[in-house]
């Protein structure tokens, strides 16, 4: 069961049921989830009761309190100053999903979420899903055994989905769930080299894996040393998103050089400038939209002011997506609310500005 509290519930709560029902039955891709931020609590609290923080070999595990005071924190609702808090939430859930079998569950956890039909929903909450994760070495996995895990739970589960129709298959699978291995900007080159030689050979075993991202801390790592490593993904037949311009410390000259890596979406995209707007604009590139990460984690003000008006007026390829739905408490559902309720609860879209945008994100998925 997903918690939904903040600006999108009360966006969805101001709905009526012909409109949440219209919603619902929206075809639609969910393009910018991230496994680890988007485990139900439930499942944190489960995998939370056969917690024993690793302590072989001198290795320095999180503490049982540590675990504890993360779950807490999620439990009561998170409050962001500022984006960089947001990252402090991860060590205790990474704790928590750190062997093949917590993160097999984890997954399954995040899928129900998406997929499963709750009393009184005749749909689920989206048609189709591209779920990111960064692949992490433990104690009992390689980078390679977390990517084959997510891919094994994610893979059966589509297969158990009746398959995509064919007119949102548009000739390509009819594969309902694929998966983007993300790279974090903390990581070394040669880590971020070792996911992406992983991810292609994955990729080429059919099992899903549908691209790579580049995800993280926007404050950390370094452009400039990144650009072959998205090269060698996509000439491995990977789509490429990148978070981008989250924040306005990230500068035009580094906004312009993760361009120049050619993406096929964009994440977030929220402070790019007239030069760059127009790239993006000439390349018709998707951006994916986070209204509530971005509202909670105060990189826009409120929903007026947000880039979505811009890209709007152009028409521009966009996908509303959740982002992390654990500690933005938001459902895809809700983020559509926020498009189509009234202002300033909302938009104050139309159903058919609503529809397009939902075709937008089936369109703008990474096709096999
Ligand atoms: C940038 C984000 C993010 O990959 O371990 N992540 N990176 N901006 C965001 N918006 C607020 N939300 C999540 O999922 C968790 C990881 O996703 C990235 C962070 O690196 C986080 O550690 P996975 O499954």
């Amino acid at each position: 069961m997903t918690i939904i509290a903040g600006p999108a519930a009360r966006a969805l709560a101001s709905l009526s049921p012909s409109q949440v029902r219209f919603i619902r039955r929206l075809p639609k891709a969910e393009l910018h989830a991230h496994l680890n931020g988007s485990i139900p609590l439930a499942i944190l609290q489960e995998l939370a009761q056969s917690y024993s923080p690793p302590s072989a070999d001198g290795q320095i595990g999180v503490s049982n309190d540590t675990v504890q005071a993360g779950l807490e924190k999620l439990r009561n609702g998170v409050t962001i100053e500022a984006i960089g808090d947001f990252f402090g939430l991860f060590p205790a859930i990474y704790a928590l999903t750190s062997t093949p079998e917590a993160i097999a569950r984890a997954t399954r956890g995040v899928l129900d979420a998406f997929f499963q039909v709750d009393d009184g929903d005749e749909e689920p909450e989206c048609t189709y899903l591209e779920l990111r994760t960064t692949p992490r070495s433990t104690e009992t996995m390689s980078r390679e055994v977390y990517l084959r895990t997510v891919l094994s739970v994610t893979s059966s589960y589509s297969h158990s989905l009746p398959p995509l129709p064919e007119s949102i298959a548009h000739g390509s699978t009819r594969r309902r769930i694929s998966v983007i291995a993300s790279l974090d900007r903390r990581m070394s080159v040669e880590v971020m080299e070792e996911i992406v030689d992983i991810a292609i050979r994955l990729k080429d075993e059919g099992l899903g894996l549908a691209g790579v991202d580049l995800c993280g801390d926007p404050n950390k790592g370094n452009v400039e040393e990144w650009k072959h490593i998205f090269e060698k993904a996509r000439i491995g037949g990977l789509g490429i998103t990148l978070h981008i311009a989250e924040t306005l410390e990230n500068s035009p000259e580094e906004t312009l050089k993760l361009l120049s890596y050619k993406p096929d979406r964009l994440g977030h995209a929220t402070f790019l400038d007239e030069e760059a707007r127009k790239i993006v604009m000439e390349n018709q590139t998707c951006i994916e939209i986070c209204l509530t990460s971005n509202l909670l984690c105060k990189t826009a003000t409120d929903l007026d002011s947000h880039h979505i008006r811009h890209w709007l007026k152009q028409q521009h390829p966009l996908a509303i997506c959740t982002d992390d739905i654990l500690p933005f408490r938001n459902s895809l559902t809700a983020e559509y609310a926020l498009l189509f309720a009234k202002q300033p609860l909302g938009l104050g879209l139309t159903e058919d500005e609503v529809r397009t945008i939902a075709e937008m994100s089936l369109d703008s998925r990474f096709l096999d």
